[in-house]
């Protein structure tokens, strides 16, 4: 037995009669007295690797007013909890920290210090680069001393070391990849199938769009149709309307167009009749073919009461070159003409008559007639 620890023997026995040995653990209570910090760095078996180890006494949270001694114990390498080997001590008589067993050739710092009395710093301090790959899993710190009574007391704490095997940096980072894998297949199945019902449903709608589209189109079309057909009949009523039914008998609807035949017989105008017939919406009929000729002298044949409907033919300005007195457009070549017509009988047969009983001729203008007016209703 050394002189210290004799010394420190006595100093109990005078102390006190029972020893009354507590063990405080660490996390019980609100702030532990006896506190031991293992700090490390993720794995300190690595080159780099730290391993702190702190055990302190907070004198003011027990009755221990009087820390004698801190010792510090390390769990044998690959041991089990309760086989513990005494690494390093320091007490109230020497004040110097010292290592009492060989740390496998590691380079430990070591620092602390007990007392004086009533003192809350007394801790005790190891710390070392990268330990043997069969580290001590368990440290355990015990402190005694005296209470208020100077009776002896003894407190301890054991902490356990976690630390993963092959490095928690590594396994972090094999978890961290493995997760980002699951999360980009999640993420690409996810993105697949919405991508797939979203262009699912924009097709849908595309077709419902279409399908409402040539719905629209087909509906804007019967509308504008209808529309048309609407103001084609508000035009033929305007212009039905505003012929003068009292001086002109009114023909059939043939090709958008109506033909007056005046009621009235008297010596023929041409510039008279003309007016007359834009009064009622129209001019001087102007025939544009064959046609055109029989529907007129059907109507005339049918409306009777003459023998000469006089149209808006002439050829007053050139003589044997046939114009209409309204657009002064050429008269187109008709097969119409009754034979050997026209003729220009005495060389003063300048306006051309539908004649009942003898068809397409040029007559002298100023012999008494009908008239006959051309209407466009649309
Ligand atoms: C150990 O703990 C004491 C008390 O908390 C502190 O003063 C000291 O700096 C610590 N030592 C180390 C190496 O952490
Ligand atoms: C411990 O108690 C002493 C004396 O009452 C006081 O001065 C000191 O600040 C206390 N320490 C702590 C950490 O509470
Ligand atoms: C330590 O504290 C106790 C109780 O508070 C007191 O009786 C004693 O005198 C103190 N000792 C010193 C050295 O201050
Ligand atoms: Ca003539
Ligand atoms: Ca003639």
């Amino acid at each position: 037995m050394s002189e210290r620890a004799a010394c420190f023997q006595n100093y109990l026995l005078m102390a006190m009669i029972v020893l009354i040995v507590t063990f405080v653990t660490s996390g019980k209570g609100a702030t532990p007295a006896i506190n031991l910090d293992v700090s490390h760095t993720n794995d300190p078996t690595t080159p780099s690797g730290l391993l702190v180890v702190n055990c302190s006494v907070d004198a003011n949270l027990t009755d221990m007013v009087t820390v004698a001694s801190l010792t510090v114990f390390g769990s044998k390498p690959y041991g089990n909890q309760g086989e513990f080997d005494e690494l390093a001590l320091v007490d109230m008589w020497s004040q110097s920290p010292k290592l009492t067993s060989d740390l496998e050739d590691a380079d430990v710092v070591i620092s602390g210090k007990t007392g004086p009395e009533n003192d809350s710093h007394s801790y005790l301090a190891m710390s070392w680069n990268s330990p043997t790959p069969g580290y001590r899993q368990y440290y355990k710190c015990v402190a005694n001393g005296l209470d208020h009574q100077r009776q002896g007391v003894s407190i301890a704490t054991t902490v356990k070391i976690e630390i993963l095997n092959g490095g928690c940096c590594e396994k972090m980072d094999s978890i961290d990849s493995q997760l980002r894998e699951v999360t980009e297949k999640v993420g690409n199945t996810c993105t697949a199938k919405t991508a797939a019902a979203l262009t699912g449903q924009v097709k849908n709608l595309h077709s419902k769009i279409e399908a409402l589209d040539s719905k629209i189109e087909g509906e804007i079309e019967a509308l504008a149709s209808k529309l048309e057909t609407f103001q084609q009949n508000q035009n033929l009523h305007f212009k039905m309307m505003a012929i003068d039914k009292g001086s002109f008998d009114v023909s059939d609807i043939s090709k958008g167009r109506v033909y007056l035949a005046s009621k009235a017989q008297a010596a023929f105008n041409i510039g008279a009749a003309n007016q007359a017939c834009k009064s009622s919406g129209g001019h001087l009929v102007e025939f544009d073919d064959d046609e055109e000729y029989q529907f007129v002298y059907d109507f005339a044949t049918r409306t009777g009461g003459a023998n000469t409907f006089w149209t808006g033919a002439n050829d007053i300005e050139r003589e044997g070159h046939f114009v209409y007195f309204n657009s002064k457009k050429p008269v187109p070549t008709l097969t119409a003409w009754s034979s050997g017509q026209p003729d220009n009988a005495d060389g003063s047969e300048d306006c051309i008559e539908i004649r009942l009983t003898f068809g397409l001729n040029d007559w002298i203008c100023s012999q008494t007639g009908k008239f006959v007016c051309e209407v466009e209703l649309y």
